[in-house]
């Protein structure tokens, strides 16, 4: 598939999703929206796909909503609506995709940018990145996901002073809070992020989607159900290659080679 406003590659079983519009610091308008979807879901079908890097042209990692479509679509819109179609369709995908999605942080994520990239499993920042629920620096609330998942991340008080103050968390501070995984140098931010999606794709990429899976479905269960829905999954991993290519490699003192199946 062709895409205008992202860039699609992938090599080694890692795919990289670079958003594109960097003279708006990658704000999403529709067809970014769209395409990101698009991309999301072909990365679900492509079995060589093990590993997805999300990550921003430029200097930015996304603005968010391009403000400048808002003025255009004009008062009759509906941004409920919009929701629905847009980012809450890329939330789901990305947080139903079971591959490991790593967000390369490269700059500022702000509104949906900001959304988007806590939908990623893991986020690496450059320690040029901030973080900034800008939304209501325009009169909205955070979307994106970002009610649900910032709370979680970082605990009711935090996330709320991020949403009211609009204002930038840095790299740093975002480390100190458990927003990010990681904050390297801006210039090694490639290469460090192509060293842990490397040692991703190459793992039990299976077990890894299915762990995705539970965590995601235990934040809404007590722990009986997550008990029982664990069960349920690990026989799944239990019946893998991977699972008995890792013991036998265990066992047999060598590096296992996992397929993803
Ligand atoms: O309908 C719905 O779906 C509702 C959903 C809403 C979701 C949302 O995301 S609402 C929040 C939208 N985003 C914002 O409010 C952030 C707006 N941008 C900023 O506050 C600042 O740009 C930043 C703090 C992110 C970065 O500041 P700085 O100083 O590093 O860069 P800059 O100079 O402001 O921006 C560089 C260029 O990008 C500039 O263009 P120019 O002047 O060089 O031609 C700027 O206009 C453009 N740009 C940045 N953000 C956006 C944008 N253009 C359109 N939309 C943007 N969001």
């Amino acid at each position: 598939m062709d895409y205008e406003t992202i860039r699609y590659d992938g090599t080694d079983g890692v795919l990289i999703i670079t958003l594109n519009r960097p003279d708006k610091l990658n704000a999403f308008n529709e067809q970014m929206i769209q395409e990101t979807i698009a991309a999301f879901k072909q990365a679900g079908r492509d079995d060589h796909v093990r590993c997805v890097v999300l990550t921003g042209a430029g200097r930015g990692f996304s603005s968010g909503q391009d403000l400048k479509g808002f003025e255009e679509r004009g008062e009759e819109v509906s941004i409920g609506e919009h929701l629905r179609q847009g980012y809450n369709r890329l939330i789901m995908r990305m947080v139903t995709l079971e591959k490991p999605i790593i967000g390369a942080i490269n700059g500022v994520a702000a509104g949906a940018g900001c959304g988007v990239a806590l939908a990623c499993d893991i986020r690496i920042a450059s320690d040029q990145a901030s973080f900034m629920q800008a939304f209501s620096k325009v009169g909205l609330i955070p979307d994106s996901g970002s009610t649900w998942m910032l709370p979680q991340l970082i605990g009711y008080a935090r996330a709320y002073e991020m949403a009211i103050t609009a204002e930038k968390v840095t790299a740093d501070k975002a480390l100190a809070w458990g927003l990010v995984n990681e904050v390297v140098p801006a210039a090694q931010l490639d290469e460090i992020v192509a060293a842990w999606a490397q040692r991703l794709a190459q793992g039990p990429t299976l077990a890894f989607g299915l762990t995705k899976r539970a965590m995601r479905r235990a934040s809404g269960m007590g722990l009986e159900e997550a008990l029982a829905y664990e069960a349920m999954l690990q026989e799944v991993a239990g019946r893998s290659h991977d699972h008995r290519e890792g013991v036998a490699a265990f066992l047999e003192k060598r590096a296992p080679e996992y397929r993803g199946d």
